[in-house]
């Protein structure tokens, strides 16, 4: 007897019915299976526009959504004019996340997509992630580190990643919130004590392996000037942050703008007897310049 042919069989209704249902089926787990990768995948790659508004992330202003799916190579690729007209434009706190601080919102935090938490100030003032993974680096494993000026956490964060154990001091309590939710997210909370407090006040009464030290630079208008000079620094000068530094630890690093006068930095190693060792080191992202790390130290 000849064998029918599958292909050839009239197919039944049942079958064609399950075909179909089968089809919808794998339409819907297509959706959700994309709609997974959307939100759960830190960034890998480019991601298409829908994908990107399942993103969990903080709310950003509206005029922010357009941003996000530009790269940052859209947004560097701006004119320098146009970037200084446009944050003339708008208020200094609008100014904080505008378009290029949203667009670096990965190099700041390379799990932003995990929820990652920041203030206006943080967008500005975060190091960016590999600058502080390099910075934190120069710690042994195992070290004391206190973080004199924490703010959203991103330093305490990569020294406690290092193996460190981090006091993260920073004055303003909604900060200390934010970074200990960071600290969360990156999952190295065990290992940051977060105090909130004066780091002036705190520091006679504080002792580690190593102090680092990112103050307020005075907001992105820092840039204006020619030359930053360590008296620009805030709260306090460059020297009485220092020496409020030296009460602590033997090694100290300062984060500071990339047009500081090094020359003065250097000068701060004779505040010690005998002199500290010094070097200073240029932090880039993506080859832009983003700041001078200045190394003091007995090792
Ligand atoms: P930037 O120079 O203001 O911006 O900050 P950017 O994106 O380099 O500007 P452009 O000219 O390249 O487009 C560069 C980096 O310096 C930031 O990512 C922060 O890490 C750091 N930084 C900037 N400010 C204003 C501060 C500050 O006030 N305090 C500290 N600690 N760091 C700052």
């Amino acid at each position: 007897m000849a064998k029918r042919s599958a292909a050839a069989a009239p197919e039944s209704r049942s079958r064609r019915g399950a075909r179909a249902h089968a089809v919808r089926f794998l339409q819907r787990i297509h959706h959700r299976f994309l709609r997974l990768l959307g939100a759960t995948t830190p960034k890998t790659g480019r991601r298409t526009a829908k994908s990107a508004r399942k993103v969990v992330r903080p709310r950003e202003p509206k005029s922010l959504r357009a941003a996000d799916e530009k790269q940052e190579q859209d947004v560097e690729a701006r004119s320098p004019d146009a970037a200084a007209t446009a944050t003339a434009a708008v208020s200094a706190s609008e100014a904080a996340v505008a378009g290029k601080y949203w667009a670096h919102r990965y190099s700041l935090f390379n799990l932003y997509d995990r929820g990652v938490r920041m203030d206006t100030e943080g967008w500005y003032s975060a190091t960016p992630e590999s600058i502080a993974a390099s910075q934190a680096a120069r710690a042994a494993p195992g070290d004391l580190v206190v973080d004199a000026f924490a703010g959203c956490g991103g330093n305490s964060i990569q020294f406690a990643a290092r193996g460190c154990y981090v006091v993260a001091v920073e004055i303003d309590p909604r900060k200390v919130e934010l970074a200990a939710h960071n600290a969360r997210v990156y999952g190295v909370e065990d290992r940051i004590e977060f105090i909130v407090g004066d780091f002036f006040r705190l520091a006679p009464f504080l002792k580690a392996n190593l102090v680092f030290l990112s103050p307020p630079w005075g907001g992105p208008s820092y840039i204006h000037a020619p030359v930053y000079t360590l008296d620009m620094l805030k709260p306090k000068d460059g020297y009485a942050t220092f020496q409020a530094a030296q009460k602590i630890a033997p090694n100290i690093m300062m984060f500071l703008p990339r047009t500081v006068d090094v020359t003065q930095v250097e000068e701060l190693s004779w505040l010690s007897c005998p002199p500290l060792d010094f070097e200073s080191e240029e932090n880039y992202v993506h080859h832009r310049f983003k700041g001078i790390t200045a190394y003091f130290g007995r090792r």
